[in-house]
């Protein structure tokens, strides 16, 4: 009988954020790996999911517990930050038990297949892309089934050479995918920031759709470009179900274009309202794919929320960068928001290609105007699998390709950055990603708003440490 284990690898908040912020980080459920289990049982095979980060567990310990359970493969989930934490969990793993396949999978090893499978010699597989049906064909390979070649967007290594199958083609309703696995996650130790929830940090996941059409050069669209969503009742199944198992009416509604599909929206605020559904939720949306009626149908049905990427206050960044927006038109979309009465996020990003001092400040000041409750300043990242990335490749501007540095809160958390605009240096756009915050959160309107937001010591707690990292630099 075939067994097998999945693993979120050893990557601590501090690793993420550095020690001075750590406490803001979000302990999220690796839903890649719920997913993937869930096809799995749907089978009939026995599966675990070791989540490292929320159990707190190290790469020995997780070696040991798989040498003395006797797995048939171990699959592991890594983002580009996490190379050397998986670089050391594969070699322990190995050492362990030396007969285990190794499989893994996510948007680092999708990103960069070949290179994967070089540097890191103790994985003996990848899956590229979604991996809810390639993990079944992998395991009937493994029983002998079915030949290696048939296993759709696995990458291996042949005599020396890597291989890399045909990938999916994945035009399927979200449907037919089973219900993520949540039963088989410690659900009770995860948290969003308290930029994200209200009164408790538990705020489970609900994946709602899969794909972008948009083109933004710094992502790495790891669904590809195709919109595919779940369909309205499978949504409010899965809301109920959740509400019934952890008895919590809070949720953050995952997608990478929510709001992509307007008719998908209104048809699923009016089934959350008519199904009279008490629940508060957030998402993550473009200020291109909202207008006020969908926003106001979204708030009464519980959002009370969004996240907008807005990115920059330079209108030639934006274009440099394909964002597809026009300030005027982010402007609008947030009064629009504020006076419907749902809380922003705004995203901006420092240290863009070419991005003068000028214009980093220009979208300090641009967040100031649209002034949200809360702005996440980030370092842009060129992430393998991103236009960015190749583009800067190309023109020989990477600094380096030490993966674990590859950290967008590389002002905080100390990190050489992969990438720094010419005529700037790393120290400059560092500090600025503090100053940002500071000159962002140090101001009058903005501490009333998140004073008279409170309405608990558990609020009351998370603001006040918020000052203090704010302070302590
Ligand atoms: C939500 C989200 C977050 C959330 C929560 C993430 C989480 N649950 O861990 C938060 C805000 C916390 C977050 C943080 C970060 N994120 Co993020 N995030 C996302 C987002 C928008 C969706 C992720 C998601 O839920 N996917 C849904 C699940 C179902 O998909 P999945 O995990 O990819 O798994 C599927 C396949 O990849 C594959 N698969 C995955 N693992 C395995 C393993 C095996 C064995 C197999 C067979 C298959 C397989 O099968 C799965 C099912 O189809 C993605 C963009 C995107 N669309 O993917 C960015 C994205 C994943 N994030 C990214 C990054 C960089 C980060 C950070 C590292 C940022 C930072 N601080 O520097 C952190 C690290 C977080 C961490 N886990 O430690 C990048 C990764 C790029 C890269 N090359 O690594 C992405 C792709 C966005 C981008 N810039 O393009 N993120
Ligand atoms: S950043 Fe968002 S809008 Fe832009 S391509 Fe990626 S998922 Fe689409």
């Amino acid at each position: 009988m075939q067994k097998v284990v999945l693993i979120n690898p050893p990557f601590s908040l501090e690793e993420r954020y550095g020690s001075r912020i750590k406490e803001f980080g979000a302990l999220a459920e690796p839903m890649g790996l719920a997913y993937i289990a869930g096809s799995l049982e749907r089978e009939n095979i026995p599966v675990e999911i070791i989540d490292a980060p929320a159990l707190e567990l190290s790469e020995e310990s997780i070696a040991g517990y798989i040498r003395d359970n006797n797995f048939t493969a171990a699959g592991i989930t890594f983002l580009t930050p996490m190379f050397d934490a998986v670089k050391k969990l594969s070699a322990a793993i190995k050492k362990h038990s030396p007969g285990i396949k190794i499989i893994a999978g996510g948007a680092h090893p999708t990103a960069l297949p070949e290179d994967t499978l070089r540097e890191c010699p103790d994985i003996d597989y990848l899956c590229i892309g979604e991996g809810e049906g390639a993990i079944l064909d992998f395991l009937k390979f493994l029983r002998g089934e079915i030949n290696i070649a048939g296993v759709p967007s696995l990458a291996y290594r042949d005599n020396g050479r890597i291989i890399k199958n045909s990938l999916l083609d994945n035009k399927d309703n979200l449907d037919s995918l089973p219900k993520p696995a949540r039963h088989l996650l410690p659900m009770e130790r995860y948290r969003l920031t308290a930029s994200r929830t209200k009164k408790s940090g538990f705020c489970p996941t609900i994946i709602l759709a899969r794909g972008c059409p948009f083109d933004c050069r710094f992502c790495s669209h790891p669904f590809g470009r195709t919109f595919r969503r779940h369909s309205v009742k499978r949504v409010i199944e899965e809301i109920q179900e959740l509400q019934e198992i952890y008895s919590t009416g809070q949720f953050n509604f995952e997608a990478d274009t929510l709001t992509l599909d307007k008719q998908f929206i209104m048809e699923l605020c009016g089934a959350i309202i008519k199904e009279g559904l008490d629940i508060r939720w957030t998402c993550e949306s473009r200020t291109d794919t909202v207008d006020e009626q969908a926003l106001k149908m979204m708030k009464d049905a519980g959002c009370w929320q969004i996240s907008y990427g807005v990115e920059s206050g330079s209108q030639r960044l934006l274009d440099i960068i394909n964002k597809g927006i026009k300030k005027e038109d982010v402007e609008r979309i947030f009064k629009i928001t504020h006076r419907i009465g749902i809380s922003i996020r705004g995203f901006f990003m420092l240290g863009l290609p070419s991005e003068t001092l000028e214009e980093s400040l220009e979208t300090i000041n641009f967040a100031k105007k649209l002034n949200p409750l809360w702005a996440q300043f980030t370092v842009t990242i060129p992430y393998p699998g991103t236009p960015m990335f190749y583009d800067l490749l190309a023109c020989a501007e990477l600094k380096h390709r030490i993966w674990a540095e590859y950290n967008t809160w590389g002002g905080w958390a100390d990190k050489r950055l992969p990438y720094i605009p010419k005529g700037r240096t790393e120290e400059e756009i560092k500090n600025l990603q503090k100053k940002a915050m500071r000159m962002y959160y140090i101001r009058p309107n903005v501490i009333f708003n998140h004073a008279r937001r409170v309405s608990s010591i558990c609020d009351f707690n998370k603001i006040m440490a918020g000052g203090r990292a704010l302070f302590k630099n």
